[in-house]
């Protein structure tokens, strides 16, 4: 007797292998033209399914679980970071949660050190003077940047990320630096070179670049806090492919403005996609580097991404532990 397929609900269009995948092994209910559901369309389908395969773009609140059938036992996020599902309701409803950790890790790290470089030495404005005919000719004291090489780079949140921007800004000659919940062991912190501030408010009052890597959590939000923002040097570079909601973005813009930090280099916002028509001003200014959260986007991370939420739903459905299951000591 063949098993009843579970069906599964995907509110975002996946990596075509991926889809390919999921025609082959569950009643997959795909959206083929990637129009973002509304929260109508996702109560729905939570109605009906047994699994639910959100992105970062759907809010998963208590009150679509409270809607929830009975049939839906799990929610199998696309992406690493949960904090647009109430994970806890879900929890409570016995609907288990798992994410996509470990396969993006790399890719986020390079755009991270990325956002550094080009922040620093002003490669996203550098980048749109010849495409726009403004450029006449070299000279000497034009378009000048930060020296990376030898400076401070204090690392919020020494998680997979954060560790893998440590090994990248190294190699890059910048000493290492991190605020953490707890130190990490000691043959990491050796093997980084990395020293470890029990204050955040101390760390944050020596950087010359700082670089959030933790997630968004009750506890993180707004860390970064307009009395921290202030507690930054005057020279200092924010670093963001975290999520917005961890920095306080008006005082951050509040303080570029008026030259209380010298520049950001932001994939994150707290409304995404809504950007403050003021940071772009400033991204025209070239004191900010803008970018539409593009820190996993590669082919190959979003199809990591994908088989994994492919491994966490079969396992699941076979009666056992996903392997990455959310757990409340996460959140
Ligand atoms: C994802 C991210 O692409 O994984 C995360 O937490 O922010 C991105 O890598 C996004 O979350 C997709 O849901």
């Amino acid at each position: 007797m063949t098993k009843k397929k579970p069906l599964v609900v995907v509110t975002r269009r996946l990596p075509e292998q991926i889809e390919t995948r999921m025609r082959e092994l569950f009643e997959a209910r795909l959206n083929v033209d990637d129009k973002p559901m509304t929260e109508a369309e996702i109560v729905e389908a939570m109605r009906e399914a047994d699994v639910l395969v959100p992105t970062i773009t759907d809010a998963i609140s208590a009150g679509m679980i409270a809607q929830a059938g009975d049939n839906l036992k799990l929610i199998a996020n696309f992406g690493n970071g949960v904090d647009h599902i109430d994970v806890t309701s879900a929890l409570r409803r016995g609907v288990t949660v798992t994410n996509t950790p470990g396969v993006l890790t790399e890719d986020t790290a390079d755009m991270t050190m990325a956002l550094i470089l080009s922040t620093a030495r002003r490669i996203a404005e550098g980048a749109r003077i010849i495409p726009e005919g403004r450029w006449t000719g070299w000279s000497p004291t034009w378009m000048l940047g930060r020296r990376i090489t030898g400076k401070r780079l204090g690392i919020v949140g020494m998680g997979r990320i954060g560790q893998a921007l440590a090994r990248r800004a190294r190699a890059f000659g910048l000493a290492i630096h991190y605020h953490n919940r707890k130190r990490v062991p000691p043959e990491i912190e050796e093997a980084l070179e990395a020293t470890y501030w029990e204050s955040l408010d101390q760390m944050l009052a020596r950087m010359d670049f700082v670089s959030i890597n933790c997630p968004h959590t009750p506890a993180t939000y707004h860390l970064l806090s307009a009395r921290r923002l202030k507690m930054m040097r005057r020279e200092a570079i924010l670093i963001n492919t975290a999520r917005g909601e961890i920095v306080d973005e008006n005082e951050l813009i509040r303080m570029l403005e008026a030259d209380e930090i010298s520049g950001a280099g932001l994939d994150v916002f707290e409304n995404a996609p809504a950007v403050p028509e003021r940071l772009v001003a400033l991204a025209n200014a070239g004191k900010v580097t803008l970018l539409p959260h593009m820190g996993s986007a590669t082919h190959e991370g979003r199809a990591d991404m994908g088989e994994k939420v492919i491994i966490n739903i079969r396992t699941f459905v076979d009666g056992h532990r996903p392997p990455d299951r959310v757990l409340p000591s996460m959140l």
